[in-house]
C-alpha cells in the first residue's frame, strides 16, 4: 500500500477554510469536513484529520498526525514537541493587552498586582516574567473581552485582528503579545518516505504563497521609453518585449510583488507606459 502523510487542519471555526483552501490550491483534492473525521485526497498521498484547533500541537507531537495547520498562538500556548516549517500567510492576528477605554495606561508597570483573564494562561506568564511584572493569571475558556466589565479582571490578553470586539466591548489595545499566523507544523521524527510526501508538499505551498504574493503585469510601450520603462521592472529573470503590430511599439511583460506594485505601476506610467493590465499569478515555480 503506498504509503500517506497524514495532515491534521481545524474542523471548523476561522482556520478551516483557508486550510481547505491551501490544499485546494496545492491541487489536492479534499471533500468537505463537516461531520466527518477523516477524508482522503485521492490524487496525492495526503489523509486530513478534522480536529479542534487546540488539540492539533499535541496530536502531531503524538504522531496521530505527521503535520498539522494551526494558529502559532496555540503553537507556542501549548509548548508541544513539533516543529514549525512554514508560515502560511492566513490567520493573521496578534494577542494584546487591552484594557478599559477610559483607563490611563501608562506601559507595562500597569500591569503589576492586577487581575488579568486570558484563554492564554501559557504565553501570558511568559510575557509577564520577562517584563518582571506580577499579576495574578485568570485563565477562562471564552468571552474573556466581558471579564472587564463584570467585574472578573483589571485587564485581559486576547487575539486581535480588526479590533472591533474590543471597542464594542469599551477596552482598548495596549500593548502587544505576540504576532501570530497560520503555520504548517510537523512532527520531529517523520520517516524517510513520509518527508519525500512533505517535500513535494511544501514546494506547492511556496508556489501558491509566493503566486499570491505577485502580479503579472502586461503593458504597451513605446519603443524609444522602452529602456527607462524596462529599468523600473523587476520581472523572474528579466522582461519579455515583443514587438506591437504597431510599428514603433511594443508589448512588456513581468511579474511585480504585491508590496511594491503600487509604487512602480505609477513610475511606469510617468515613464510613458499605456494599457496595463494586471493578472493574478495561480503558482509561481522559481
Ligand atoms: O473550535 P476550535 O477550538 O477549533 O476553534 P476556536 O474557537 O478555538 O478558534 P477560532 O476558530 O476562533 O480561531 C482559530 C485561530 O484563528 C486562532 O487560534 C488564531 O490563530 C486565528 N485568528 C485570527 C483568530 C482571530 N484572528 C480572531 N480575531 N482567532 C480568534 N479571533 C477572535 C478573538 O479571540 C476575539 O474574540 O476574534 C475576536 C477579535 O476579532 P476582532 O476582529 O474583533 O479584533
Ligand atoms: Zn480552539
Amino acid at each position: 500500500m503506498q504509503q500517506k502523510l497524514r495532515i491534521a487542519i481545524q474542523k471548523s471555526g476561522r482556520l478551516y477554510e483557508e486550510s481547505v483552501k491551501l490544499l485546494k490550491d496545492c491541487g489536492v483534492d479534499v471533500k468537505n469536513g463537516i461531520n466527518k473525521l477523516k477524508t482522503e485526497a485521492e490524487n496525492f498521498p495526503l489523509e486530513i484529520y478534522f480536529l479542534r484547533d487546540d488539540d492539533i500541537p499535541q496530536y502531531v507531537e503524538d504522531a496521530v498526525a505527521d503535520i498539522g495547520i494551526v494558529g502559532e498562538n496555540v503553537v507556542y500556548e501549548k509548548n508541544k514537541k513539533v516543529q514549525i516549517v512554514e508560515e502560511l500567510g492566513f490567520g493573521k492576528c496578534r494577542l494584546s493587552v487591552a484594557v478599559g477605554r477610559k483607563e490611563e495606561y501608562s506601559g507595562i508597570a500597569y500591569l503589576q498586582g492586577k487581575r488579568i483573564a486570558t484563554t492564554y494562561p501559557v504565553l501570558v506568564k511568559k510575557f509577564l516574567d520577562e517584563k518582571g511584572v506580577q499579576a495574578e493569571i485568570h485563565e477562562i475558556s471564552g468571552s474573556v473581552e466581558i471579564a472587564p466589565g463584570i467585574g472578573l479582571a483589571d485587564a485581559i490578553v486576547d487575539l486581535v485582528s480588526s479590533g472591533s470586539t474590543l471597542f464594542m466591548n469599551g477596552l482598548k489595545e495596549v500593548e502587544p503579545v505576540l504576532k501570530s499566523q497560520a503555520v504548517l507544523i510537523r512532527n520531529e521524527q517523520l520517516d524517510a518516505g513520509k518527508l519525500k510526501i512533505l517535500d513535494r508538499l511544501l514546494f506547492r505551498i511556496r508556489a501558491v504563497k509566493k503566486a499570491k504574493n505577485n502580479k503579472y503585469v502586461l503593458l504597451n510601450a513605446p519603443n524609444d521609453k522602452l529602456q527607462d520603462i524596462i529599468a523600473l521592472l523587476p520581472g523572474m529573470k528579466s522582461p519579455t518585449v515583443l514587438p506591437l503590430a504597431e510599428e514603433g511599439w511594443s508589448s512588456v511583460h513581468s511579474v511585480l510583488s504585491e508590496n511594491q506594485f503600487w509604487d512602480i505601476i505609477e513610475q511606469l506610467k510617468e515613464a510613458g507606459a499605456q494599457g496595463i493590465l494586471v493578472i493574478p499569478i495561480e503558482k509561481m515555480i522559481i
